[in-house]
């Protein structure tokens, strides 16, 4: 599975997940220990220059091929839960990666919540306006440039600005982020993955409720 990301081969990436469903291995397993590792090799090969921009389109290609068959799998866990939560989740204004984003938005919806996903390149306000038109409980913003990453702060200052943020959870992710960064910028957690970025919109939605009692007494 690895070797079909860092190849570009779709083909071979969507056989595999097909023959991992059919001898019964988790799908997530799949995801986390046989696509996601050959992901980070792309990257390591594109920062050493040994692999160019076409390279990793093909190996997100492969990725995409290979979420195609794992998708529908993921989302079955959830099947008839009761509603978790509302999430309105998008990538940074700036930034087109989109995969890991959508597999938060995947592995959340099989645990109940309600994800709308903006897709990718969103600036602040749009966050603050579907957030506010959905009442949203959370917002995640995914970052996978250095650069982009401050404009998750963008996002806390929008929903800041439209008063939002007192009912509105951020939550923040992609591969640069780090949870100092997420303190640094305001919001209220950090997760490394999709399995924790479940556990953390979990604890997000906890600890909304708490405050909800707390200001109802
Ligand atoms: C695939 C890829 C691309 C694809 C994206 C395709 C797509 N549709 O998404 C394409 C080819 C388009 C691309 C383009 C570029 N890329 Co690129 N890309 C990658 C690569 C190889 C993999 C990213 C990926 O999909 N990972 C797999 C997923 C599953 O992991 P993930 O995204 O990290 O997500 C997980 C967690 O981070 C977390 N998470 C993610 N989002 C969120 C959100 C929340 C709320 C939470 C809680 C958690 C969470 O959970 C996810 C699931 O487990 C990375 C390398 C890397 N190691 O990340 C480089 C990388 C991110 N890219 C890089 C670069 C430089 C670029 C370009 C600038 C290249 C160029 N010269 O044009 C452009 C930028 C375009 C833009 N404006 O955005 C650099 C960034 C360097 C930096 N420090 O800023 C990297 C790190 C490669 C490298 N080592 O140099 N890229």
């Amino acid at each position: 599975m690895r070797q079909s990301i860092v190849d570009g081969a779709p083909e071979i990436a969507s056989s595999l997940a097909q023959e991992a469903l059919a001898a019964g291995l988790a799908p997530i397993d799949a995801v986390n220990n046989g696509y996601v590792p050959g992901m980070h090799e792309v990257g390591e090969q594109f920062a050493r220059g040994q692999m160019f921009l076409p390279d990793m389109m093909a190996s997100a290609e492969a990725m995409r091929a290979a979420m195609a068959v794992l998708d529908p799998e993921l989302r079955k866990l959830g099947t008839e839960r009761p509603m978790a939560g509302v999430v309105v989740l998008g990538t940074t204004k700036g930034d087109i990666h989109e995969i890991g984003k959508i597999l938060v938005g995947t592995m959340l919806t099989a645990h109940g919540f309600q994800v709308h996903d903006l897709g990718v390149d969103v600036t602040g306000e749009r966050f603050a306006a579907k957030a506010r038109e959905l009442k949203a409980d959370i917002v995640g913003v995914s970052a996978l440039l250095t650069t982009t990453m401050r404009n998750q702060k963008g996002v806390v200052e929008a929903l800041q600005k439209e008063g939002l943020r007192g009912q509105v959870k951020v939550m923040v992710g992609g591969a640069p982020v780090t949870r100092r960064w997420a303190e640094e910028i305001g919001a209220d957690g950090y997760a490394k993955d999709a399995v924790s970025a479940v556990a953390l919109a979990q604890e997000l939605m906890q600890q909304k409720l708490q405050e909800t009692d707390v200001n109802s007494m």
